[in-house]
């Protein structure tokens, strides 16, 4: 496979789609888009006229992918075993459905926030925190009978969630009752594709708003 992804070594839903490429060892051209030039939002542009990253170009079958969870189902069936979607069908439901989850309750109010605050908007964002709460909740629940988020195995679900819960608990902390959670984030932080990841982070965080709020050992 030839293979290039746009994307920004900061942004989240490019982590979730580089988690998924390190989990699977699969080569890439990197190709690092600043939003802040002309240039790169022109080519990104023409890729995806919503401006968004992660995409990605598959040389060799003339595609074009946006979307990340679409870009690792793309990549899935061309990749190493184990699967980040699994071939049962109700198994892989489940983590369709926790992948949608995490990127509408966790992901989405995570980034409106950020949005908010770089905007200088100052908005009332304590609905967005409450969402982010609620998700909590209900991820902790969840994680009370499995080690990953939709089931036994590590999936796209976690690979959605390692970003998400990344930038979200520096904006409202995880709540100490809720162990499942708080002992499911450190799992997703000692995962080697993740670790990768976030030391790739690490140069860019003092452009992330928060970073203040970003733990030391990250740094
Ligand atoms: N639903 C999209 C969301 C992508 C997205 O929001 N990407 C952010 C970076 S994490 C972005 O491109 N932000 C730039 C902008 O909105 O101008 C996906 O899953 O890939």
């Amino acid at each position: 496979m030839s293979l290039t992804l746009y994307y920004h070594p900061l942004a989240s839903y490019c982590h979730k789609v580089l988690v998924a490429l390190y989990e699977h060892d699969i080569a890439f051209e990197p190709r690092i888009i600043d939003l802040g030039a002309e240039e790169d939002r022109a080519e990104l542009g023409a890729l995806w006229p919503f401006r968004k990253f992660p995409v990605l170009r598959d040389h060799e079958r003339q595609r074009t992918v946006p979307e990340s969870s679409i870009i690792i189902e793309y990549l899935d069936p061309f990749a190493a075993l184990p699967p980040l979607i699994p071939q049962d069908v109700n198994d892989a439901l489940q983590v369709r459905l926790w992948d949608r989850i995490v990127d509408s309750y966790v992901h989405e109010p995570m980034q409106d926030i950020v949005l908010d605050h770089l905007r200088g908007a100052k908005g009332d964002t304590s609905g967005l925190r409450a969402t982010l709460q609620t998700a909590y909740g209900l991820l902790d629940t969840q994680l009370a009978t499995r080690p990953w988020v939709a089931g036994h195995a590590f999936s796209m679900a976690d690979c959605a969630a390692a970003p998400a819960l990344f930038y979200a608990h520096t904006l409202e902390p995880f709540p100490e009752p809720l162990v499942h959670l708080r002992a499911y984030f450190e799992r997703l932080m000692e995962r080697p594709s993740v670790q990768r990841v976030l030391a790739e982070a690490k140069p860019y965080f003092p452009m992330y708003p928060f970073h203040g709020a970003i733990p030391a050992r990250f740094l």
